[in-house]
């Protein structure tokens, strides 16, 4: 049996009686977007980042969310709340709704909401001894043909990274643009470190991704920071690779299509950002509040939010 409980539109279930109708346009085209968000400790990580990201994916592909940004946020804490979880994972979804066959939105009458929350796992202890990854045959598409800033329900060209990467027995797919330049894993944000700077490519061709931003407020005052665009060569010729995201938070690439990253053990730039990244995610964010209106963890929180 799963653990956690889902939000589907107004009302709370056991995860395995959660469901939305086949004709829903979110399974029939991909046709909706997502959040994946984490809470620590009875917090919430970054919510309000994340629902404005939320609502930004919605506006960009012409969805009128079901719900305000207000009562979202406390479907969220809500839904956190019933799940009994002080760990754990969330993935809130707008779907276009059920509709008639046909990809037109508009045969969609009402767009659905949905908060599951539950746990993840992903790379359990590499993220301490780290990741090999592979090179992707397959590009991420153009902006002009998709905005990377969509966390839309279609996966697909990820998915088939990540099916790269499974085939080839490597843990992560690094992904290319359609120029050649480095794009972002099959669901993270990717830094390469040279000497004490770090590099990132700019969000024109990956997502902006929420821990990308928490690690580039964690280097300041610290490392040197360079957004730019740069080719696989320049990873490869680099001191240290790190991935970052809500899921896979923050985790060393050790090697890249068989070739190791410098020494080939996680660096010292990287496990010292793992470790802040850590620290921030722990001891910050948003309360869960208790059954009776107050939080868990409000006494600690109200002296360490940032
Ligand atoms: N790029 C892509 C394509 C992503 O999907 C990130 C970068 C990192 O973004 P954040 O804001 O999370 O730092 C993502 C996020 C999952 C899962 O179910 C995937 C993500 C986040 C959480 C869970 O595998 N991808």
């Amino acid at each position: 049996m799963r653990e956690g409980i889902v939000y589907v539109d107004g009302k709370w279930y056991p995860p395995e009686r959660a469901k939305l109708s086949v004709f829903d346009h979110g399974l029939l085209y991909g046709d909706g977007v997502f959040e994946g968000i984490r809470f620590y400790n009875g917090r919430v990580f970054k919510l309000d980042r994340h629902v404005d990201r939320m609502f930004e994916s919605a506006r960009l592909i012409g969805l009128t969310p079901p719900i305000t940004k207000e009562q979202f946020r406390e479907v969220i804490l809500e839904t956190c709340r019933r799940s009994g979880l002080s760990d754990g994972y969330l993935r809130p979804i707008f779907t276009r709704g059920e509709g008639d066959l046909g990809l037109d939105p508009r045969k969609s009458k009402a767009p659905s909401c949905v908060v599951i929350c539950s746990t993840i796992s992903l790379y359990g202890d590499k993220h301490h001894t780290g990741l090999s990854a592979i090179v992707a045959s397959v590009r991420r598409p153009p902006r002009v043909s998709l905005n990377p800033n969509v966390k839309s329900l279609n996966y697909l060209n990820n998915i088939l990274a990540k099916s790269e990467a499974n085939a080839k027995g490597a843990d992560e797919a690094l992904m290319l643009d359609v120029e050649g330049n480095v794009a972002e894993m099959s669901a993270d944000n990717i830094f390469v470190v040279k000497g004490h700077t770090v590099y990132t490519p700019p969000t024109v061709n990956c997502l902006v991704g929420i821990t990308r931003e928490t690690i580039l407020e964690l280097c300041e005052g610290r490392f040197p920071v360079r957004t730019e665009m740069f080719k696989l060569d320049f990873v490869l010729q680099g001191d240290e690779v790190f991935l970052t995201g809500t899921g896979g938070e923050v985790a060393p690439v050790i090697t890249v299509e068989g070739h190791p990253i410098g020494s080939g053990k996680p660096g010292p730039v990287t496990l010292e950002l793992q470790q802040r990244y850590f620290d921030l995610v722990r001891s910050t964010g948003t309360p869960i509040p208790t059954a009776n209106g107050g939080s868990a963890t409000e006494k600690v929180a109200a002296s360490s939010v940032a």
